[in-house]
C-alpha cells in the first residue's frame, strides 16, 4: 500500500519536472521562420535578406554574424534616418532576449551581402549561415522573391 501511493508520488513529480522542462527549455532556444531575400541585378553589387528569430528559451541570446556563399562579405546591419535620409550601417549583433524576438525587414534590420559574385533571381534559394553568441550556428533558406 504504501509502496504504491511512492510510486504514485514520483510518477506525478515525473510528470511535473517534464512540464516545467517544456515550459522553459534550459538555455536559448533559437527559431528562425519566414527567411527570405530581394531580387538584387548585378549592377547593384550588393542584396539583403529577411526573417524572423525568436528564442522560446530561457536565457537571452545574440546574433553575432552571418556568412553566405552568394557574395565577398556578409553582415548583420540596421537602419536609420538620418536628415530625412534612410542610412544603414553595420552592427555587432542584434539581441534576441529570452521569450522575445527580434525581426529583420526591409526598412530595418537586415542581413546584408555585400560583392555579390552573381545576380540574385527570383525563385533562387540563398543558404545563410547565422553565428550565435550562445546557440550553435545555425543554417537557413532565403528565399529570392519581391515582397
Ligand atoms: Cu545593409
Amino acid at each position: 500500500m504504501k509502496k504504491a501511493l511512492v510510486l504514485v508520488v514520483s510518477v506525478m513529480l515525473m510528470t511535473v519536472a517534464l512540464g516545467a522542462c517544456q515550459a522553459a527549455p534550459a538555455g536559448p532556444q533559437i527559431e528562425v521562420s519566414g527567411v527570405w531575400g530581394r531580387p538584387s541585378p548585378m549592377t547593384a553589387g550588393n542584396g539583403a535578406a529577411y526573417m524572423l528569430i525568436e528564442n522560446t528559451g530561457s536565457e537571452d541570446d545574440k546574433v553575432i554574424g552571418a556568412w553566405s556563399d552568394v557574395a565577398e562579405n556578409t553582415e548583420i546591419h540596421d537602419m536609420t534616418m538620418d536628415d530625412g535620409v534612410m542610412k544603414m550601417f553595420h552592427v555587432d549583433s542584434y539581441d534576441v532576449p529570452a521569450g522575445g524576438s527580434v525581426e529583420l525587414k526591409p526598412g530595418g534590420k537586415h542581413v546584408m551581402f555585400i560583392g555579390l559574385y552573381d545576380q540574385l533571381e527570383v525563385g533562387q534559394v540563398v543558404t545563410v549561415e547565422l553565428e550565435f553568441e550562445k546557440s550553435e550556428k545555425m543554417t537557413v533558406e532565403a528565399e529570392i522573391r519581391e515582397e
